[in-house]
């Protein structure tokens, strides 16, 4: 079928189509060497729907390349979720500013008394097998939970990554999300000075995770690397974070599947890292949480050794977040990982 007939029958314009094939998605079948005409396969129109829907909920190309690969429930089950998330945070906001137009000049400040929740939050980190020193570093309080995980040898690693949490921290105030991903940058301006000013650090960089609560009860959490946050919510665990990694990017857009990813020679090769350039992107987002709500922060020390199933079931059978950090480490430490590892588990309380 050429592109116009295709587009026809699948009620997708020509022009959305060839967004989506130089997205990697819905390739066509051919393509006229001489006139460029692109010809595309009945077969292909259920794809196409799907593909379509799904964007127009809001997902990403990236996203839905890898779930045609590999279209899954739990997928599914993870964007419904999302979604709903999404959909609460919007309506919290739109209620919030109906309540400060309503109350007028002068009520811009916290209400006395009103319940401001918290982060009680437990870490775990062990040394790995292969390094002298634990280049992780995790910091808590009761309203910010950072990991980082240090690169560049000894002392720049384990540097790199205290100073990554240090800055972090100081500039969160529970204000927004700006705040945070504003923080992060300023750390990684400082890893990268200090990196090309002093002998011997240079080459050092860090990954970085953080979930701060705000003053509203919006949960946000901003990252840079493979460190990765978890919500865990009713019995439901749900991925916040995208690793940076050559491999996850390539998973992402389909060009590979997670199995294979573990086997590749790029496996854990960082797309980003703070402190390697005067500048990085962080991503960051956020959802509502309540109350009993718990969030896990890890460094792939861990992530490399258990799945998310594992991670879920640790996390909805155990009493208490003492108990699940450590089923956690111990469950790593039993696998004979190489790597540092490192998490913090928190709970959402009144
Ligand atoms: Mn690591």
């Amino acid at each position: 079928m050429s592109i116009g007939a295709f587009a026809q029958q699948s009620g997708i314009s020509a022009k959305r189509l060839r967004t989506y094939a130089s997205s990697g998605l819905l390739a066509p079948v051919a393509i006229d060497a001489s006139s460029g005409y692109r010809y595309y396969s009945p077969s292909q129109l259920l794809e196409a729907r799907v593909i379509d829907i799904l964007r127009r909920a809001g997902i990403p190309l990236a996203e839905i390349g890898a779930f045609l690969h590999h279209p899954s429930e739990e997928q599914l089950q993870m964007w419904t979720i999302r979604v709903q998330r999404r959909a609460s945070c919007s309506q919290g906001a739109l209620s919030s500013v109906r309540q400060l137009l309503a109350m007028g000049e002068g009520s811009v400040e916290i209400e006395e008394g009103a319940p401001m929740p918290r982060l009680r939050a437990v870490s775990r980190s062990e040394q790995g097998l292969v390094r002298h020193e634990n280049q992780d570093a995790l910091l808590s309080n009761a309203h910010l939970v950072v990991v980082a995980d240090g690169m560049g040898g000894a002392p720049g690693g384990g540097l790199a990554s205290s100073m990554a949490v240090a800055i972090t921290d100081a500039a969160f105030a529970m204000g927004s999300i700006d705040e945070l991903g504003a923080g992060i940058r300023a750390a990684n301006r400082a890893i990268w000075e200090r990196a090309r000013t002093e002998a011997g650090l240079e080459g050092m960089g860090t990954t970085l995770c953080a979930a701060g609560l705000l003053r509203d009860g919006a949960l946000v959490v901003a990252h840079v690397g493979d460190s990765r946050a978890y919500l865990f919510h009713g019995q439901s665990l749900f991925q916040m974070t995208d690793d940076h990694t050559v491999t996850a990017e390539l998973v992402r857009r389909g060009e590979l599947n997670g199995d294979d990813a573990r086997r590749h020679p790029h496996h854990g090769v960082l797309t980003r890292a703070l402190g390697v350039g005067p500048e990085v992107v962080v991503d960051s987002s956020s959802c509502t949480v309540e109350t009993a709500d718990r969030v896990l922060l890890c460094t792939d020390g861990v992530s490399n050794e258990i799945s998310a199933e594992e991670i879920r079931r640790v996390l909805g059978g155990s009493q208490d977040i003492e108990s699940a950090a450590h089923q956690l480490v111990d469950l790593v430490i039993s696998r004979a990982g190489r790597d540092d590892a490192s998490v913090i588990v928190a709970e959402v309380s009144p």
